[in-house]
């Protein structure tokens, strides 16, 4: 029986893909570095300091773990600053309809993201309400596809991963739910996602009806 809900947050609750698209690509033109929106899908769901190594790959391009880290610190602080301009309106459409039903209806939810970032954006959309146990970069030390940031949330909530429902737009995030026992909602095309249990192109579509005719017991 489903009891329990674990949202990722980049992608699924709000769209911050554009604003690290552009922390990276100031960060990529200093350093006269390839970046373009094929490879920003890339780095969904996948940590900081790993997404400066895929950005680097592709730019045939090897630097000290210490001059990575300045690097992506440099990013970090160039997205942090955008972050100021996020409000209460950038939730993705049907996300927050999806929350409020969820807390109406008396579901532990958890938020399960690889961002450090998590709780300045949870405040700037004024989100918190919504969670019961919030799981981010800070939570656990291997990222995703490993499935600690899912378990974390899991047994925060005290429930079995297979009382949960993961949401994710990443690959790795549903590779991730899988690896941890957990039923997943992918968001986004079949190419990235289409291994999910359930798959919607968009939150919009994941409403709690259409997920519980899913799930059913
Ligand atoms: P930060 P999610 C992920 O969040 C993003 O999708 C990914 O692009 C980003 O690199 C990662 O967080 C780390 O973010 O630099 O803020 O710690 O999708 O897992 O909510
Ligand atoms: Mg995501």
């Amino acid at each position: 029986m489903i009891k329990g809900f674990i949202f990722d947050l980049d992608g699924v609750i709000t769209d911050t893909a554009e604003l690290h698209y552009k922390a990276w690509k100031n960060l990529a033109d200093e350093m006269g570095w390839d970046f373009d929106y094929e490879i920003n899908d890339k780095l969904r769901g996948i940590s900081r300091m790993d997404s400066i190594k895929v950005i680097l790959d592709h730019n045939q391009a090897s630097l000290d773990e210490e001059t990575l880290a300045e690097l992506a610190t440099k990013k970090n602080d160039i997205y942090v600053s955008s972050l100021d301009e996020m409000t209460s309106e950038d939730y993705l459409p049907g996300a927050k309809e999806l929350l409020t039903h969820l807390r109406t209806e008396g579901f532990n939810v958890a938020l399960g993201s690889a961002s450090k970032n998590a709780i300045k954006v949870l405040q700037q959309l004024n989100a918190n309400m919504y969670f019961d146990v919030i799981g981010d970069g800070n939570s656990v030390s291997k990222s995703k596809p490993e499935p600690d940031i899912f378990l974390y949330g899991s047994e925060k909530m005290k429930l079995q991963p297979d009382e949960c429902i993961v949401f994710e737009d990443a690959e790795s995030g549903i590779d991730a739910a899988k690896a941890g026992g957990f039923y997943s909602v992918g968001i986004g095309p079949k190419e990235r996602v289409g291994h999910a249990d359930l798959r919607f192109d968009s939150m919009a579509e994941a409403t709690l009806f259409e997920i519980k005719s899913h799930f059913k017991d």
